[in-house]
This record gives structure tokens, C-alpha cells and sequence, in this order.
């Protein structure tokens, strides 16, 4: 079997994907329609030629944005849907989804709404698809602690539709710090806790996000290498990194896929995973990262299963789904 064959046919994990980062153009285009919401671009080709990005704050812009067309239950429900059956043709058999609730609470959609409509098509996925889904509600950090808290208690008469809690949107400038308390009461919630950290800001935000926050797995985490200390730190912890190569060359935080740091995560010890991030921007799904990233950067067998593995072991499944996945 050639490599490219085993990336593809291999069961694996995604353990970074935001569901609003996965809807596509022609369904930004068929849901503004359905739901008359104006949007400023001719057409799904104009759409898809403003995807040319210089940071994370370039792409956000657009992606929140684009997230503007969602209104009902079954837009959440057919989003989600759409990224489960391209998931399940990349042999993805569990997906942690992130969503913005932030995004959709300020535009006036009920907490109800965006997480029924997911929820369900995660149930779905489960009986049709034979993919467990599980959501992750993310922080905007951009915003304050009082709306992160607000956002929290809206969430809670449906804690058991969601398994924990992350934070995402622009990072420099916004340290961990800031959701401390937070994260503090949704431990007690007994919710899952991760954090985007060290995409674009420094070692000092991944410190903060495990021993601040204390978060059970870092989202990106590919400045980490910056700093010596931490590396042994997330080897030790065994601390998953839930790296996006695609995202990363899209968002310029490496120049090209080839000096891409995943292989030197990898032969550090480190349990880094490979995820798509926001595939409908970032030009690839879950394959497409495997493919093109070991492509580029000489990426062995032997890492292959490592990755698929550590997206095992780096999951929130328990113990015995674990040993069933496996
Ligand atoms: C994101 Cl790539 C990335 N980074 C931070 N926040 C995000 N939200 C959606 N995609
Ligand atoms: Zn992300």
C-alpha cells in the first residue's frame, strides 16, 4: 500500500475543526437566499477570491462574516451535516466540532437554536454515519469576560449536548489570563477544557493556557518549539497539540508547507494530531492536510500512524471507546 493510499484509508480523529469554518460558498450563497440575508459578493467565485489571507485577524473578518447567513435550527443541522459526510469520506470515525455561539447569540439566533441544530446532526452522524460526534463550545476572546460568562450560563441548561469548553478569534492580545475565572467554573461544570494557543502569540500564552486555565490539550501550539522548556513540559504531560498545516500556510504563520514544524513536534515526543481548522477556507479537509503536509515535508509510514494514533489518545473518548478506536 503506497502512503498516500494509507493516509486516506486510515481511521483517524479530527480534534480542531470549527464548524463555521466549514461552510462552504455555496452554501453561504444558498442560505443567504433561503433566509434573505444581503451578502456583498456577486457570486460564489467572487466569494471564494476574497479567501486570500495575510494573518488570522484577515481571515476572521471574512469567516465571521460568512457566518452571518445562519438563522434557523436546520442551517446549524445542515452545516454540520455537510461537514459530517465529508468527514466520514476522509474516514474520520470521531470529530470534536467547535462553534462559535458568540457569533450567532449577537445577531439575535437563540443559544437553542444554534446548539439543537448542531446537536442533531450529531446524533445523525452517530446512527447514519457510524462518525461519534461531539461539540465544543468556544470563547470568543476578543470579547470580555463578562460576555464569556453571560455565553456560559446561556449554555448550561444544555451541558449535556456539548462535552467542554475552548477559546478561539484573535489571539495576540488576548492572553489566556483573561477567561481564568471562566475556565474555573467550567471545571466544576466537569466540561473538557482546551485552548487556542501559540498559532500566532508566544510560548507565554501556551504556559498560561496549561497552568492558568488548565486546559487537557493545546489548539495549534506550533510556537511552543520557541521555547525548549515548554516542549519538555507538553512531552512530559503528554499534552496533545491539535496542529492545522493547511491553516497555517493560508494564515502565513509558515511561509511555505515544506518549513512547516510538524515533523519536528512529532520526532520531539510530543502527541501533535493533524486537523483541517477551517476547511472550507483553508483549502482542504482532513485528507488533504495528511496528503499535502506529508508530501511537503517527508513525513514517514511510521508517522502515520503515530498521528492517527495520538488523534486516539488525544481525543476526549473514553477508556473503552479509546481501546475500540484502536
Ligand atoms: C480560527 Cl485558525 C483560527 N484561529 C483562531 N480562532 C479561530 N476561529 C476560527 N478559526
Ligand atoms: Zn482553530
Amino acid at each position: 500500500q503506497n502512503l498516500t493510499e494509507l493516509l486516506r484509508a486510515m481511521p483517524k480523529a479530527e480534534l480542531h475543526i470549527h464548524i463555521e469554518g466549514s461552510l462552504e460558498p455555496e452554501l453561504i450563497f444558498e442560505m443567504a437566499r433561503r433566509n434573505g440575508v444581503a451578502i456583498p459578493y456577486a457570486s460564489v467565485e467572487d466569494l471564494r477570491k476574497a479567501y486570500a489571507f495575510t494573518n488570522l485577524q484577515s481571515f476572521l473578518d471574512i469567516y465571521y462574516a460568512g457566518a452571518s447567513v445562519l438563522l434557523k435550527e436546520q442551517d446549524f443541522h445542515d452545516m454540520a451535516w455537510a461537514y459530517l459526510l465529508r468527514a466520514k469520506a476522509d474516514n474520520v470515525i470521531r470529530a470534536e466540532i467547535f462553534f462559535d455561539p458568540q457569533t450567532h447569540t449577537a445577531r439575535g439566533v437563540s443559544m437553542e437554536t444554534v446548539i439543537n441544530g448542531l446537536h442533531r446532526a450529531c446524533t445523525n452522524a452517530k446512527s447514519q454515519l457510524g462518525i461519534d460526534a461531539e461539540l465544543i463550545l468556544c470563547f470568543l476572546r476578543h470579547l470580555s469576560e463578562e460576555e464569556a460568562f453571560d455565553t456560559l450560563e446561556q449554555a448550561l441548561p444544555y451541558r449535556d449536548k456539548f462535552i467542554g469548553v475552548g477559546l478561539d478569534s484573535s489571539e495576540v492580545g488576548h492572553p489566556p489570563e483573561k477567561f481564568a475565572r471562566v475556565f474555573a467554573k467550567c471545571r466544576q461544570q466537569g466540561l473538557h477544557l482546551v485552548a487556542h494557543a501559540g498559532e500566532e502569540g508566544p510560548p507565554a500564552y501556551v504556559w498560561s493556557a496549561l497552568d492558568v486555565l488548565k486546559v487537557e490539550r493545546i489548539d495549534h501550539g506550533v510556537q511552543s518549539v520557541k521555547d525548549p522548556a515548554l516542549v519538555q513540559r507538553l512531552a512530559k504531560d503528554r499534552i496533545p497539540l491539535t496542529v492545522c498545516p493547511l491553516s497555517n500556510l493560508k494564515l502565513c504563520v509558515f511561509p511555505t508547507l515544506k518549513e512547516h514544524n510538524i515533523r519536528q513536534l512529532l520526532d520531539a515526543g510530543l502527541c501533535a494530531t493533524l486537523n483541517s481548522d477551517d476547511p472550507a477556507y483553508f483549502g482542504g479537509y482532513m485528507n488533504d492536510n495528511f496528503v499535502q503536509t506529508f508530501e511537503a515535508t517527508g513525513l514517514t509510514k511510521a508517522h502515520a500512524y503515530r498521528l492517527a494514533k495520538n488523534s486516539f489518545e488525544g481525543s476526549f473518548a473514553d477508556d473503552a471507546k479509546k481501546r475500540e478506536y484502536v
